[in-house]
């Protein structure tokens, strides 16, 4: 009974397209712990490749809804945030991890979910980015990609690069109070990728094969396995090895799919990442 936790998570209801809350609700689920949910937008489809998608920001919702959680008494071991849908967002998620977490020890847990290869995603601009180096900087865990990271420091965005580049990125996250990093998608040899766990400083890094066939939503699957991991008691560097390797087999799950380029079909994996607990 005492891993049975609860932990808040906010992100986007993207309705179709297997990312976000569709993904981080049934991972966090399947690795044991109560999940709570705070939709930050609801969209028809992610942003990645639809068009047309509807988008519905619940930015206002967000202070009642704490409010109500508050006078409650309802307290998460952990928030663990997503992809959120508006820069003032950011500061009512400060808010929110203060009032229902923080004070009671509870982890504030990010995924700066704004960029990918070397672009912000649609409707992101600077003034949100200079909001999440703010959010980053309380946070106990960030898990950034490549682009992601560079966007939060500043340093050019490179796709062949050394040690000394990843080390120069580190810092500068540390400078922003990052406390762990945990960053995503580092690779250092060709047909090979890995994650770097950044944790007090100390650096440690798990290399596996790169896959060509990587798809969208990854970088949810990664998170939300990392973010169950931890909270279910694994050390930072084995949350983020189960992660890896259970997103290597969602990749592979998903190559037996045809034309599924939305997502990847994480489902019929699940198992493998419950037996990895
Ligand atoms: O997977 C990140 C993500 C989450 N939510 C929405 C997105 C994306 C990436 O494109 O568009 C709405």
């Amino acid at each position: 009974m005492t891993t049975y936790k609860k932990i808040l998570t906010i992100q986007d209801i993207s309705c179709v397209g297997q990312c976000s809350l569709t993904v981080a609700l049934p991972i966090l689920s399947a690795c044991g712990l109560e999940t709570c949910i705070l939709p930050s937008a609801v969209l028809s489809t992610h942003t990645a490749g639809f068009s047309g998608y509807t988008f519905r920001d619940l930015t206002e919702d967000m202070p009642a809804i704490k409010n109500h959680w508050v006078k409650e008494n309802i307290q998460f071991a952990a928030v663990y945030t997503g992809y959120l849908g508006s820069t003032k967002q950011i500061d009512y998620v400060v808010d929110i991890y203060k009032d229902t977490a923080k004070e009671n020890g509870g982890l504030l847990i990010v995924d700066p979910a704004m960029a990918d290869n070397g672009k912000l995603y649609p409707g992101f601009d600077e003034a949100f980015v200079e909001a999440m180096k703010e959010l980053c900087g309380k946070a106990d865990y960030v898990i950034p990609n490549l682009t992601e990271a560079c966007f939060l420091t500043g340093v050019e965005y490179k796709t062949s690069y050394d040690r000394a580049y990843i080390d120069e990125i580190l810092e500068k996250l540390s400078a922003l109070g990052c406390k762990n990093v945990i960053f995503t998608g580092v690779s250092y040899q060709e047909g090979k990728t890995g994650i770097v766990v950044y944790e007090n400083g100390q650096y440690s890094y798990y290399e596996h094969d790169f896959l060509p066939n990587s798809c969208h939503g990854t970088g949810d699957i990664y998170a939300s396995a990392f973010v169950g991991a931890l909270v279910r008691g694994k050390s930072a560097y084995d949350a983020a090895k189960i992660a890896a390797d259970y997103t290597v087999e969602c990749i592979k799950a998903t190559a037996e799919v045809k034309n599924h380029w939305y997502g990847a079909a994480f489902e019929p994996v699940l198992g493998k990442l419950i037996g990895m607990l």
